[in-house]
């Protein structure tokens, strides 16, 4: 019997009743996630109308101005997932610290890392925005929460998904097994399955990248959007199309529906050359979902679910998409570093 239209509580809880191994129930707290998701897309859909669109007065902890959506959608994340006993302790792009359960409330056994908004910078002109995050296991919940119990690797997270504000709602959700998508229903107020198996093609024409910090990537990066622009002019013998959203969950989302490379690579342009993105709350959840679906996500050197973390609010360089693609461009680097 087919799943589509069945809502993301229902399909969570039966998905745990299947497996055995994933018995502990993450069912409260993803539907706490999409409870603030909720909340955020009706907050981002009347920002122009309430006043809330703008700059605030703060930085964030990467030195980027805060809009005021940021702060405000950090807050409902916290209080919507602060209550019901799920979480241990949680991490935000909009917090320096580590947010800790206050005492007379509840501990659970989940830490999550969260991207409130991502793509803040195109509310003022109506672009698609979201919300990230990363579920880990907390190994010890009895005492405080610590950064060494947040610094693991994506290959030990449990639940990741993303939350876009477009024209529809959606989450895109995994839990290990596969990649669904839930759109929002306005009518029922409620997220329903729309797209199940969502499988990214293997190959693909289709780039996304913000080309004007060419002059700062590494050779081996050049090279491939060289290629991919010289099209069936140049080694590919082949067309290419290129896209850009600046948010990564609309371009992450286009890939999941039709193939495509996403890069933010390495780069001289940042002051410490680390890439761009966040490991915690932004390339480790979307290289958990790409790679269920089938893609794979990289720095260019290592995967980047293997990377051991060594700082909460850690940049990593992030090459995602199609299978082939990708490996195109693994193999571009290692030809790099024996020349
Ligand atoms: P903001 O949240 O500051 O708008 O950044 C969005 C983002 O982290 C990611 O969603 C985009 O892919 C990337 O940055 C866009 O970066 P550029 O502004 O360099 O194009």
């Amino acid at each position: 019997m087919s799943s589509i239209g069945k809502s993301i509580n229902q399909f969570i809880s039966e998905q745990q009743n299947k497996t055995d191994s994933n018995s502990d129930d993450l069912s409260g707290l993803i539907a706490d996630i999409a409870s603030a998701c909720k909340k955020i897309a009706h907050l981002v859909n009347r920002s122009a109308i309430t006043g809330i669109g703008g700059a605030s007065a703060s930085e964030n902890v990467q030195g980027e101005v805060q809009k005021k959506l940021d702060i405000i959608t950090n807050d409902v994340m916290v209080e919507q997932l602060n209550h019901h006993g799920h979480l241990a302790a949680m991490i935000s792009e909009e917090i320096e610290d580590i947010i800790q359960i206050p005492e007379h409330l509840p501990k659970g056994k989940y830490l999550i890392a969260f991207d409130p908004l991502d793509g803040s910078s195109n509310i003022d002109i109506n672009i698609s925005v979201g919300t990230i995050f990363s579920i880990l296991r907390c190994t010890d919940a009895s005492r405080e929460v610590r950064s060494d119990d947040f610094l693991q690797a994506g290959t030990e997270q449990i639940c990741a998904g993303f939350c876009v504000y477009g024209p529809t709602t959606m989450m895109i959700l995994t839990m290990g097994n596969g990649v669904n998508g839930f759109t929002l229903d306005s009518e029922i107020d409620e997220f329903v399955l729309t797209h199940p198996d969502m499988t990214i093609p293997e190959d693909a024409a289709e780039f996304a990248v913000n080309i004007s910090n060419q002059r700062f990537w590494e050779t081996s990066v050049q090279r491939y959007i060289d290629e991919c622009i010289q099209g069936v002019d140049g080694d590919r013998e082949k067309n290419f199309n290129m896209r850009w959203v600046a948010s990564m969950v609309s371009d992450v989302y286009r890939i999941l529906i039709r193939g495509g490379i996403f890069l933010y690579p390495l780069d001289t342009k940042s002051a410490n050359s680390s890439g761009k993105l966040r490991l915690m709350y932004e390339a480790n959840p979307m290289s958990f979902i790409v790679e269920q679906a089938g893609g794979l996500s990289t720095t260019g050197y290592q995967r980047i679910m293997d990377i051991k973390p060594t700082d909460l609010h850690q940049r990593v360089p992030v090459i995602l998409g199609s299978k082939n693609e990708v490996e195109r461009i693994i193999r571009y680097h290692q030809e790099d570093k024996l020349s």
